[in-house]
């Protein structure tokens, strides 16, 4: 921990310090419990040498600021998301707002091409840059869902990844734009604070700060930007799992005063009839099982009922 400093938004502390950064050109070996100790320690971490694209990265951005960078009436043409599509300050159906513009995907190619057609003028272009993106991005999930089942010594290394490499896997592909807030304060919350359903979260920003992940209550951690990286995050279902041993960590997103932040975020979710509980090597008596067994279309249904900031693991609890 280095600086505690007044937050901008209300008086909650902000704490500035280094979080986990990994290497994925090191020993496999080396990775994995790198990982597990990120997950374990704040369920948030920094990808760097992770293999994707540059072209495959920057592709996607430029199609995202084409999109973005619209009129509004063009732009609503692709809205409003429900939960699909494009759409502008509301998140969700139950009333929250965020200084925030953004798309949202299902990850399977034809429900791309036909959205697509909404959104760009030269929609194959579009789709192709956005299964490209997601093709690459899922690839490192399940490359890093692998290196955390070998660093939890579980005997099944595909036990996470299967669930995203199913044809019927539930993921998510979410395109942000905060634009630059002009007046005062200078900082206001782009995407209010919250926990991501899902297993894994793979979130890749331009060069403009924003993002903070909360590791406790009260706590607020600037992550700094850095478009050549991925930020990975542990998501709810992968906190059931590991029966705690991981933590899915609170985050949320502040606008700032000079610069639009962009942002692209990839939730590796489960098929909808896939039944998460926790793998039998998480529980032992030391550690006796917390959450009930559930669907992830159970899960997903009670994420939607609920606010941003609600806690739903809470619900699941055995007792
Ligand atoms: C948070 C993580 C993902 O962005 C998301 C969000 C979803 C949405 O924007 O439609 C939710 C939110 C997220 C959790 C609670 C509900 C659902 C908005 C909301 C208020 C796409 C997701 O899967 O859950």
């Amino acid at each position: 921990m280095v600086v505690a400093s007044p937050n901008p938004i209300r008086n909650e502390k902000i704490q500035v310090f280094d979080l986990p950064v990994i290497d994925l050109s090191a020993p496999r070996s080396v990775v994995s419990k790198l990982i597990v100790k990120a997950c374990e320690d704040y369920g948030f971490f920094k990808v760097i040498n992770h293999g994707i694209p540059e072209e495959v990265i920057s592709r996607m951005e430029g199609e995202s600021l084409a999109f973005f960078s619209k009129t509004v009436s063009e732009k609503q043409r692709a809205g409003p998301a429900n939960p699909f599509g494009y759409g502008c300050k509301n998140i969700g159906h139950n009333g929250d707002m965020g200084e925030v513009e953004y798309l949202l995907f299902n990850t399977d190619k034809p429900s791309i091409a036909q959205r697509s057609k909404t959104i760009s003028n030269e929609p194959t272009k579009f789709s192709a840059a956005v299964s490209d993106y997601i093709e690459a991005v899922s690839d490192l999930a399940c490359e890093l869902l692998e290196g955390i089942a070998e660093g939890l010594w579980v005997p099944d290394t595909s036990v996470f990844s299967r669930l995203i490499r199913d044809v019927e896997s539930d993921s998510v592909f979410r395109l942000n734009y905060y634009p630059p807030t002009s007046s005062s304060p200078t900082s206001k919350v782009g995407f209010g604070e919250h926990t991501d359903p899902q297993i894994l979260t793979l979130l890749r920003s331009n060069d403009v700060g924003g993002l903070q992940i909360s590791p406790q209550d009260g706590v607020w951690v600037p992550v700094p930007s850095d478009p050549a990286a991925f930020w990975v995050n542990v998501g709810d279902v992968l906190q059931a799992m590991t029966n705690e041993r991981f933590v899915s960590v609170k985050h949320r997103a502040l606008t700032n005063s000079f610069k639009s932040r962009m942002s692209m975020a990839y939730f590796a979710g489960p098929p909808l009839n896939a039944s998460m509980r926790a793998l039998p090597e998480m529980v032992t008596p030391e550690h006796p099982l917390i959450y009930k067994a559930f669907t992830w279309a159970e899960y997903k249904k009670t994420t939607y009922s609920l606010r941003l900031s609600d806690s739903r693991l809470n619900l699941f609890r055995i007792s």
